[in-house]
Protein backbone atom coordinates (compact mmCIF):
# COMPACT_ATOMS: atom_id res chain seq x y z
CA UNK A 1 0.00 0.00 0.00
CA UNK A 2 1.33 3.03 -1.38
CA UNK A 3 1.45 6.54 1.13
CA UNK A 4 3.58 9.35 1.93
CA UNK A 5 4.37 7.70 5.17
CA UNK A 6 5.60 4.63 4.14
CA UNK A 7 7.95 6.44 1.22
CA UNK A 8 9.16 8.83 4.44
CA UNK A 9 9.92 5.81 6.23
CA UNK A 10 11.97 3.78 2.82
CA UNK A 11 14.09 6.82 3.47
CA UNK A 12 14.90 6.72 6.91
CA UNK A 13 18.60 7.02 7.47
CA UNK A 14 19.55 8.09 4.13
CA UNK A 15 20.82 11.41 5.16
CA UNK A 16 21.31 12.05 0.98
CA UNK A 17 17.60 11.54 1.19
CA UNK A 18 15.58 12.50 3.94
CA UNK A 19 17.24 15.08 6.83
CA UNK A 20 14.69 15.99 9.98
CA UNK A 21 15.12 19.26 11.34
CA UNK A 22 14.10 18.82 15.02
CA UNK A 23 14.65 22.96 15.80
CA UNK A 24 11.15 24.55 15.61
CA UNK A 25 11.05 26.95 12.54
CA UNK A 26 8.75 29.85 11.56
CA UNK A 27 6.75 29.12 8.05
CA UNK A 28 7.20 32.36 6.33
CA UNK A 29 10.81 32.10 5.16
CA UNK A 30 13.24 30.25 7.63
CA UNK A 31 11.79 27.06 6.70
CA UNK A 32 12.39 27.54 2.78
CA UNK A 33 15.92 29.21 4.08
CA UNK A 34 16.89 25.82 5.48
CA UNK A 35 15.91 24.59 1.92
CA UNK A 36 17.55 27.41 -0.39
CA UNK A 37 21.03 27.13 2.02
CA UNK A 38 21.17 23.06 0.57
CA UNK A 39 20.64 24.02 -2.44
CA UNK A 40 23.54 26.70 -2.54
CA UNK A 41 25.60 23.82 -1.35
CA UNK A 42 24.21 21.27 -4.12
CA UNK A 43 22.10 19.15 -1.65
CA UNK A 44 18.38 18.12 -2.01
CA UNK A 45 17.57 15.90 0.48
CA UNK A 46 13.71 15.90 1.62
CA UNK A 47 13.29 17.86 4.41
CA UNK A 48 10.84 16.60 7.54
CA UNK A 49 10.26 19.92 9.83
CA UNK A 50 9.33 18.75 13.11
CA UNK A 51 7.95 21.38 14.09
CA UNK A 52 6.46 24.39 12.54
CA UNK A 53 5.37 27.73 14.72
CA UNK A 54 1.69 28.26 15.31
CA UNK A 55 1.05 24.07 14.04
CA UNK A 56 0.93 21.10 14.98
CA UNK A 57 1.14 19.71 11.77
CA UNK A 58 5.10 18.38 10.53
CA UNK A 59 5.91 19.85 7.11
CA UNK A 60 7.95 17.63 4.29
CA UNK A 61 9.40 19.34 1.35
CA UNK A 62 11.68 19.36 -1.23
CA UNK A 63 10.68 15.61 -1.85
CA UNK A 64 11.18 15.98 -5.28
CA UNK A 65 13.76 17.61 -5.64
CA UNK A 66 16.11 14.51 -7.16
CA UNK A 67 15.91 12.56 -9.66
CA UNK A 68 17.34 9.88 -8.08
CA UNK A 69 14.79 9.93 -5.29
CA UNK A 70 11.83 10.16 -7.70
CA UNK A 71 13.13 6.87 -9.47
CA UNK A 72 13.46 5.25 -6.03
CA UNK A 73 9.88 6.16 -5.37
CA UNK A 74 9.32 4.27 -8.60
CA UNK A 75 11.56 1.09 -7.00
CA UNK A 76 14.37 1.79 -10.60
CA UNK A 77 17.50 4.20 -10.74
CA UNK A 78 17.85 7.78 -12.72
CA UNK A 79 19.19 6.23 -15.52
CA UNK A 80 15.73 3.85 -16.14
CA UNK A 81 13.52 6.08 -15.12
CA UNK A 82 12.14 6.96 -18.63
CA UNK A 83 11.75 3.58 -19.73
CA UNK A 84 9.67 2.78 -16.25
CA UNK A 85 7.05 6.11 -16.34
CA UNK A 86 6.00 5.17 -19.98
CA UNK A 87 5.53 1.07 -19.45
CA UNK A 88 3.59 1.93 -16.35
CA UNK A 89 1.56 5.04 -18.20
CA UNK A 90 1.05 2.47 -20.91
CA UNK A 91 -0.47 0.05 -18.42
CA UNK A 92 -3.48 2.21 -16.04
CA UNK A 93 -5.51 0.79 -13.58
CA UNK A 94 -8.92 1.85 -12.53
CA UNK A 95 -9.19 2.93 -8.78
CA UNK A 96 -11.29 1.33 -6.45
CA UNK A 97 -13.91 2.62 -3.68
CA UNK A 98 -13.24 2.22 0.01
CA UNK A 99 -15.79 3.52 2.95
CA UNK A 100 -13.02 4.13 5.92
CA UNK A 101 -10.20 5.84 5.00
CA UNK A 102 -7.40 7.33 6.97
CA UNK A 103 -7.56 10.46 5.40
CA UNK A 104 -11.16 10.97 7.06
CA UNK A 105 -10.61 10.06 10.97
CA UNK A 106 -10.93 14.01 11.82
CA UNK A 107 -13.49 15.89 9.60
CA UNK A 108 -14.03 19.68 9.64
CA UNK A 109 -16.98 21.27 8.36
CA UNK A 110 -18.86 24.56 8.45
CA UNK A 111 -17.33 26.99 11.30
CA UNK A 112 -14.78 24.24 11.64
CA UNK A 113 -13.12 24.93 8.73
CA UNK A 114 -9.55 27.06 9.60
CA UNK A 115 -6.65 26.87 6.51
CA UNK A 116 -4.51 28.80 9.07
CA UNK A 117 -3.95 25.95 11.51
CA UNK A 118 -2.07 24.06 8.35
CA UNK A 119 1.69 25.27 8.56
CA UNK A 120 1.50 26.98 4.89
CA UNK A 121 5.00 28.42 3.86
CA UNK A 122 5.77 31.55 2.36
CA UNK A 123 8.72 30.63 0.12
CA UNK A 124 10.32 33.25 -1.75
CA UNK A 125 10.75 37.39 -0.68
CA UNK A 126 7.89 38.86 -3.51
CA UNK A 127 5.47 36.32 -2.88
CA UNK A 128 1.95 37.83 -2.07
CA UNK A 129 1.35 35.46 1.38
CA UNK A 130 1.39 31.88 2.40
CA UNK A 131 0.41 29.03 -0.79
CA UNK A 132 -0.10 25.49 -0.80
CA UNK A 133 1.83 24.30 -3.46
CA UNK A 134 1.42 20.24 -3.31
CA UNK A 135 -2.51 20.30 -3.75
CA UNK A 136 -3.93 18.04 -6.65
CA UNK A 137 -7.02 19.27 -7.63
CA UNK A 138 -9.81 16.57 -8.66
CA UNK A 139 -12.78 17.84 -10.95
CA UNK A 140 -15.03 16.40 -13.21
CA UNK A 141 -16.33 17.69 -16.49
CA UNK A 142 -19.79 18.11 -16.59
CA UNK A 143 -20.90 16.59 -19.32
CA UNK A 144 -19.16 13.74 -19.49
CA UNK A 145 -18.32 13.18 -15.70
CA UNK A 146 -14.95 12.17 -16.30
CA UNK A 147 -12.31 13.14 -13.63
CA UNK A 148 -9.25 15.02 -14.18
CA UNK A 149 -6.48 15.59 -11.69
CA UNK A 150 -3.41 18.04 -11.77
CA UNK A 151 -1.43 20.16 -9.45
CA UNK A 152 -2.77 24.15 -8.91
CA UNK A 153 -1.02 26.28 -6.07
CA UNK A 154 -3.29 28.58 -3.87
CA UNK A 155 -3.01 31.84 -2.09
CA UNK A 156 -4.17 31.57 0.85
CA UNK A 157 -6.33 34.73 1.50
CA UNK A 158 -8.85 33.65 4.40
CA UNK A 159 -9.77 31.03 6.88
CA UNK A 160 -12.26 29.48 4.39
CA UNK A 161 -10.89 30.93 0.90
CA UNK A 162 -8.04 29.74 -1.53
CA UNK A 163 -7.06 31.63 -4.85
CA UNK A 164 -6.74 29.37 -8.07
CA UNK A 165 -4.60 30.22 -11.22
CA UNK A 166 -5.57 27.72 -13.96
CA UNK A 167 -3.45 28.06 -16.77
CA UNK A 168 -4.81 28.20 -20.55
CA UNK A 169 -2.68 25.30 -21.01
CA UNK A 170 -3.87 23.10 -18.61
CA UNK A 171 -7.23 20.66 -18.04
CA UNK A 172 -8.34 22.55 -15.41
CA UNK A 173 -9.24 25.47 -16.56
CA UNK A 174 -11.32 23.75 -19.60
CA UNK A 175 -13.82 22.22 -16.50
CA UNK A 176 -13.65 25.33 -14.82
CA UNK A 177 -14.72 27.42 -18.54
CA UNK A 178 -17.43 24.59 -18.18
CA UNK A 179 -19.01 25.19 -15.10
CA UNK A 180 -18.81 28.89 -15.86
CA UNK A 181 -20.59 29.02 -19.27
CA UNK A 182 -23.14 27.14 -17.89
CA UNK A 183 -23.31 29.50 -15.10
CA UNK A 184 -22.63 26.90 -12.11
CA UNK A 185 -20.37 26.57 -9.47
CA UNK A 186 -17.68 24.17 -9.80
CA UNK A 187 -17.02 21.42 -7.02
CA UNK A 188 -13.70 20.45 -6.27
CA UNK A 189 -11.36 18.57 -3.52
CA UNK A 190 -7.60 19.34 -2.58
CA UNK A 191 -5.50 16.88 -2.26
CA UNK A 192 -1.90 17.20 -0.01
CA UNK A 193 0.19 14.82 0.99
CA UNK A 194 0.45 11.32 -0.88
CA UNK A 195 3.39 8.80 -2.28
CA UNK A 196 5.08 10.28 -4.87
CA UNK A 197 3.93 8.00 -7.88
CA UNK A 198 0.53 9.87 -6.51
CA UNK A 199 2.11 13.00 -7.70
CA UNK A 200 3.78 11.80 -10.34
CA UNK A 201 0.56 10.43 -12.01
CA UNK A 202 -1.29 13.89 -11.23
CA UNK A 203 1.36 15.29 -13.80
CA UNK A 204 1.86 13.30 -15.66
CA UNK A 205 0.88 14.79 -19.46
CA UNK A 206 -1.91 12.61 -20.61
CA UNK A 207 -4.73 13.77 -23.08
CA UNK A 208 -7.93 15.45 -22.15
CA UNK A 209 -10.40 12.65 -21.00
CA UNK A 210 -7.83 10.65 -19.40
CA UNK A 211 -8.57 10.13 -15.75
CA UNK A 212 -4.86 10.95 -14.02
CA UNK A 213 -6.34 8.50 -10.83
CA UNK A 214 -5.75 5.67 -13.70
CA UNK A 215 -2.45 6.66 -14.59
CA UNK A 216 -1.57 7.00 -10.59
CA UNK A 217 -2.52 3.06 -10.67
CA UNK A 218 -0.36 2.30 -13.54
CA UNK A 219 2.51 3.73 -12.18
CA UNK A 220 1.47 1.93 -8.39
CA UNK A 221 0.75 -0.99 -10.31
CA UNK A 222 -2.18 -1.09 -8.16
CA UNK A 223 -5.33 0.41 -8.25
CA UNK A 224 -5.40 3.81 -6.04
CA UNK A 225 -7.61 3.46 -3.29
CA UNK A 226 -10.37 6.47 -3.09
CA UNK A 227 -13.34 7.58 -0.75
CA UNK A 228 -16.47 9.81 -1.85
CA UNK A 229 -16.20 13.30 -0.43
CA UNK A 230 -18.13 14.53 2.57
CA UNK A 231 -19.25 17.85 1.31
CA UNK A 232 -18.73 17.89 -2.47
CA UNK A 233 -19.83 14.96 -4.93
CA UNK A 234 -16.25 13.70 -5.98
CA UNK A 235 -13.97 10.95 -5.24
CA UNK A 236 -10.51 11.64 -3.21
CA UNK A 237 -7.06 9.19 -2.33
CA UNK A 238 -8.44 7.46 0.66
CA UNK A 239 -4.73 7.31 2.09
CA UNK A 240 -3.76 10.97 1.48
CA UNK A 241 -2.90 12.99 4.66
CA UNK A 242 -4.71 16.20 3.93
CA UNK A 243 -7.95 16.67 1.99
CA UNK A 244 -9.98 20.17 1.11
CA UNK A 245 -13.16 19.68 -0.48
CA UNK A 246 -14.71 23.26 -1.79
CA UNK A 247 -16.45 25.16 -4.28
CA UNK A 248 -15.85 27.74 -7.34
CA UNK A 249 -18.90 29.98 -7.54
CA UNK A 250 -19.36 32.03 -11.31
CA UNK A 251 -18.16 35.28 -10.35
CA UNK A 252 -15.94 35.29 -7.56
CA UNK A 253 -12.43 36.64 -8.11
CA UNK A 254 -9.74 37.92 -5.63
CA UNK A 255 -6.01 39.00 -6.58
CA UNK A 256 -3.77 36.28 -6.47
CA UNK A 257 0.60 37.09 -6.27
CA UNK A 258 3.25 38.05 -7.08
CA UNK A 259 4.47 34.15 -6.56
CA UNK A 260 7.50 32.46 -6.97
CA UNK A 261 6.91 30.46 -10.22
CA UNK A 262 9.06 27.21 -11.77
CA UNK A 263 10.63 29.70 -13.93
CA UNK A 264 12.84 30.99 -11.40
CA UNK A 265 11.46 34.62 -11.46
CA UNK A 266 7.88 36.10 -10.00
CA UNK A 267 4.65 35.44 -11.76
CA UNK A 268 2.62 38.62 -11.84
CA UNK A 269 -0.46 39.65 -10.11
CA UNK A 270 -3.59 38.29 -11.59
CA UNK A 271 -7.14 38.31 -10.99
CA UNK A 272 -8.05 34.67 -10.49
CA UNK A 273 -10.63 33.05 -8.89
CA UNK A 274 -11.12 31.55 -5.51
CA UNK A 275 -12.38 28.37 -3.64
CA UNK A 276 -14.68 28.63 -0.66
CA UNK A 277 -13.86 25.64 1.41
CA UNK A 278 -16.52 23.76 2.78
CA UNK A 279 -14.81 20.86 4.35
CA UNK A 280 -11.44 20.03 5.79
CA UNK A 281 -10.41 16.25 6.38
CA UNK A 282 -7.50 14.43 7.85
CA UNK A 283 -5.81 12.14 9.20
CA UNK A 284 -4.93 12.00 13.37
CA UNK A 285 -1.65 13.06 12.84
CA UNK A 286 -1.18 13.95 9.20
CA UNK A 287 2.09 15.19 7.53
CA UNK A 288 1.48 18.51 5.74
CA UNK A 289 3.53 17.92 2.03
CA UNK A 290 5.30 21.14 0.80
CA UNK A 291 6.53 22.10 -2.89
CA UNK A 292 9.37 24.41 -2.59
CA UNK A 293 8.27 27.05 -5.39
CA UNK A 294 10.32 28.46 -7.63
CA UNK A 295 13.33 26.05 -7.37
CA UNK A 296 13.97 22.11 -8.43
CA UNK A 297 11.70 20.26 -6.19
CA UNK A 298 9.06 21.96 -8.18
CA UNK A 299 10.68 21.76 -11.63
CA UNK A 300 11.78 18.36 -11.34
CA UNK A 301 7.77 17.42 -10.02
CA UNK A 302 6.22 18.85 -13.50
CA UNK A 303 9.12 18.37 -15.88
CA UNK A 304 9.72 14.39 -15.17
CA UNK A 305 6.05 12.97 -15.89
CA UNK A 306 5.94 14.92 -19.15
CA UNK A 307 8.93 13.15 -20.89
CA UNK A 308 6.61 10.12 -21.54
CA UNK A 309 4.38 11.75 -23.95
CA UNK A 310 6.77 13.77 -25.27
CA UNK A 311 9.12 10.26 -25.78
CA UNK A 312 5.98 8.64 -27.20
CA UNK A 313 4.95 12.10 -29.70
CA UNK A 314 8.44 11.82 -31.01
CA UNK A 315 9.38 7.84 -31.56
CA UNK A 316 6.01 8.61 -34.28
CA UNK A 317 8.61 11.09 -35.85
CA UNK A 318 11.43 9.52 -35.33
CA UNK A 319 11.45 5.66 -34.28
CA UNK A 320 14.74 5.27 -33.60
CA UNK A 321 15.06 7.77 -30.76
CA UNK A 322 16.58 6.84 -27.39
CA UNK A 323 15.69 9.05 -24.93
CA UNK A 324 14.28 12.58 -24.25
CA UNK A 325 15.18 14.78 -20.57
CA UNK A 326 14.34 18.48 -20.12
CA UNK A 327 17.21 18.96 -17.46
CA UNK A 328 16.97 21.64 -14.17
CA UNK A 329 18.98 24.35 -16.34
CA UNK A 330 16.23 24.50 -18.69
CA UNK A 331 13.48 24.51 -15.32
CA UNK A 332 12.56 21.39 -16.69
CA UNK A 333 10.04 23.02 -19.31
CA UNK A 334 11.76 24.91 -21.60
CA UNK A 335 14.73 23.18 -22.85
CA UNK A 336 14.14 19.35 -24.37
CA UNK A 337 17.25 17.58 -25.21
CA UNK A 338 16.51 14.41 -27.44
CA UNK A 339 18.71 11.64 -28.43
CA UNK A 340 18.29 9.52 -31.54
CA UNK A 341 20.14 6.74 -33.81
CA UNK A 342 20.04 8.56 -37.08
CA UNK A 343 19.70 6.43 -39.86
CA UNK A 344 18.94 9.30 -42.38
CA UNK A 345 19.42 12.82 -42.58
CA UNK A 346 16.64 15.26 -41.87
CA UNK A 347 15.48 13.02 -39.20
CA UNK A 348 16.42 14.99 -36.52
CA UNK A 349 14.43 17.90 -37.55
CA UNK A 350 11.36 15.85 -37.72
CA UNK A 351 12.24 14.59 -34.19
CA UNK A 352 12.34 18.50 -32.86
CA UNK A 353 8.89 19.23 -34.99
CA UNK A 354 7.27 16.44 -32.69
CA UNK A 355 9.14 17.71 -29.98
CA UNK A 356 7.30 21.23 -30.21
CA UNK A 357 4.14 19.97 -30.94
CA UNK A 358 3.61 17.63 -28.02
CA UNK A 359 4.42 20.18 -25.59
CA UNK A 360 4.01 24.12 -25.65
CA UNK A 361 6.24 24.66 -22.88
CA UNK A 362 9.21 23.63 -25.00
CA UNK A 363 11.28 27.02 -26.51
CA UNK A 364 14.71 25.12 -27.01
CA UNK A 365 15.38 21.55 -28.53
CA UNK A 366 18.35 20.19 -29.06
CA UNK A 367 18.86 16.29 -31.05
CA UNK A 368 22.19 15.27 -30.52
CA UNK A 369 23.34 11.57 -31.72
CA UNK A 370 22.81 8.54 -29.26
CA UNK A 371 26.71 8.49 -28.03
CA UNK A 372 25.69 12.04 -26.05
CA UNK A 373 24.37 11.59 -22.89
CA UNK A 374 21.12 13.78 -22.75
CA UNK A 375 21.41 14.25 -18.95
CA UNK A 376 24.73 16.02 -19.13
CA UNK A 377 24.39 19.39 -20.02
CA UNK A 378 27.87 19.51 -20.68
CA UNK A 379 27.90 16.58 -22.90
CA UNK A 380 25.07 18.57 -25.22
CA UNK A 381 27.40 21.65 -25.13
CA UNK A 382 29.71 19.68 -25.88
CA UNK A 383 28.26 18.31 -29.28
CA UNK A 384 26.96 21.75 -29.89
CA UNK A 385 30.49 22.99 -30.36
CA UNK A 386 31.75 19.70 -32.32
CA UNK A 387 29.09 18.68 -33.92
CA UNK A 388 26.74 21.21 -34.98
CA UNK A 389 26.99 22.80 -38.40
CA UNK A 390 24.66 25.93 -37.88
CA UNK A 391 24.34 26.36 -41.37
CA UNK A 392 20.72 24.91 -42.13
CA UNK A 393 20.81 22.96 -39.01
CA UNK A 394 19.36 26.00 -36.74
CA UNK A 395 15.52 27.14 -36.91
CA UNK A 396 13.27 29.20 -35.98
CA UNK A 397 9.36 29.14 -35.53
CA UNK A 398 8.45 32.91 -34.76
CA UNK A 399 5.32 33.55 -32.17
CA UNK A 400 4.22 30.02 -31.39
CA UNK A 401 1.70 29.40 -28.34
CA UNK A 402 3.89 28.95 -24.83
CA UNK A 403 2.60 28.96 -21.18
CA UNK A 404 1.78 32.84 -20.11
CA UNK A 405 4.53 32.10 -17.44
CA UNK A 406 7.87 32.01 -19.63
CA UNK A 407 9.26 35.12 -18.80
CA UNK A 408 10.28 36.06 -22.62
CA UNK A 409 6.64 35.53 -24.05
CA UNK A 410 4.80 37.90 -25.30
CA UNK A 411 1.01 39.16 -26.57
CA UNK A 412 0.20 36.59 -23.40
CA UNK A 413 1.09 33.77 -25.10
CA UNK A 414 3.24 33.44 -27.73
CA UNK A 415 7.06 33.00 -28.17
CA UNK A 416 9.86 32.16 -30.23
CA UNK A 417 11.24 28.51 -30.65
CA UNK A 418 14.84 27.35 -31.82
CA UNK A 419 15.56 24.11 -33.16
CA UNK A 420 18.91 22.79 -33.56
CA UNK A 421 20.38 19.58 -34.89
CA UNK A 422 23.34 18.57 -33.71
CA UNK A 423 23.61 15.24 -34.90
CA UNK A 424 26.90 14.84 -37.13
CA UNK A 425 26.56 13.52 -40.75
CA UNK A 426 26.07 10.09 -41.43
CA UNK A 427 29.01 9.87 -43.71
CA UNK A 428 32.91 11.80 -43.24
CA UNK A 429 32.83 12.59 -39.81
CA UNK A 430 36.10 11.86 -37.55
CA UNK A 431 36.19 9.08 -35.02
CA UNK A 432 35.76 10.55 -31.11
CA UNK A 433 39.04 9.61 -29.26
CA UNK A 434 38.95 6.34 -26.76
CA UNK A 435 41.72 4.65 -25.40
CA UNK A 436 41.64 0.94 -25.95
CA UNK A 437 40.55 -1.63 -23.06
CA UNK A 438 40.30 1.45 -20.93
CA UNK A 439 36.32 0.20 -20.43
CA UNK A 440 36.97 -2.99 -18.64
CA UNK A 441 40.03 -2.26 -16.79
CA UNK A 442 40.48 -2.48 -12.80
CA UNK A 443 41.84 0.56 -11.50
CA UNK A 444 41.70 -1.15 -7.76
CA UNK A 445 44.80 -3.31 -9.33
CA UNK A 446 47.00 -0.01 -10.15
CA UNK A 447 46.05 2.91 -7.55
C1 LIG B 1 4.10 22.51 -7.82
C2 LIG B 1 3.28 22.77 -9.05
C3 LIG B 1 2.38 23.82 -9.08
C4 LIG B 1 1.60 24.07 -10.20
N1 LIG B 1 0.72 25.11 -10.18
C5 LIG B 1 -0.05 25.34 -11.27
C6 LIG B 1 -1.00 26.41 -11.24
O1 LIG B 1 -1.14 27.14 -10.25
N2 LIG B 1 -1.75 26.62 -12.35
C7 LIG B 1 -1.63 25.82 -13.45
O2 LIG B 1 -2.35 26.05 -14.42
N3 LIG B 1 -0.74 24.79 -13.51
C8 LIG B 1 0.04 24.54 -12.43
N4 LIG B 1 0.95 23.52 -12.46
C9 LIG B 1 1.05 22.70 -13.68
C10 LIG B 1 -0.05 21.67 -13.78
O3 LIG B 1 -0.16 20.93 -12.60
C11 LIG B 1 0.22 20.69 -14.93
O4 LIG B 1 0.15 21.41 -16.13
C12 LIG B 1 -0.75 19.53 -14.96
O5 LIG B 1 -0.36 18.64 -15.98
C13 LIG B 1 -2.16 19.98 -15.17
O6 LIG B 1 -3.00 18.86 -15.25
P1 LIG B 1 -4.38 18.91 -16.05
O7 LIG B 1 -4.07 19.58 -17.37
O8 LIG B 1 -4.79 17.49 -16.19
O9 LIG B 1 -5.35 19.70 -15.23
C14 LIG B 1 1.74 23.26 -11.34
C15 LIG B 1 2.65 22.20 -11.32
C16 LIG B 1 3.42 21.95 -10.19
C17 LIG B 1 4.39 20.82 -10.20
MN1 LIG C 1 -5.70 16.03 -17.31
Amino acid sequence: MYDLRSFLKSLENNSEHLVRVKKEVAPKFEATGVLQKLEEQRKYPAVLFEKVKDSDIPVVSNLFADRERIAMAFGTTGEDLNRVLREREANPLEPVMVEDAPVQEVVWTGDQVDLTKLPLFTHNEKDAGPYITAGMLVGKDPETGIRNVGIYRHMLQGKNQIGIHLAETGHGRLIFDKYMDRGEPEPVAITIGHHPLVYMGALSFVPYGVDEYTIMGGYMQEPLRLVKCKTVDLEVPADAEIVLEGMIYPGDTAMDGPFGEYTTVYGKVRENPFIRITAITMRKNPIYLDVFSGHIDHQLLGGTPRLSTIYRTVRAACPTVKDVYMPPSGCCRFTCYISIKKRHEGEAKNAIAAAIGADPFIKLCVVVDDDVDIFNDSAVLLALSTRLRPQGNVFVIPNAKTNALDPTCTNELLVTKIGIDATKPLEGWPETVNVPGAKDLDLSQYL
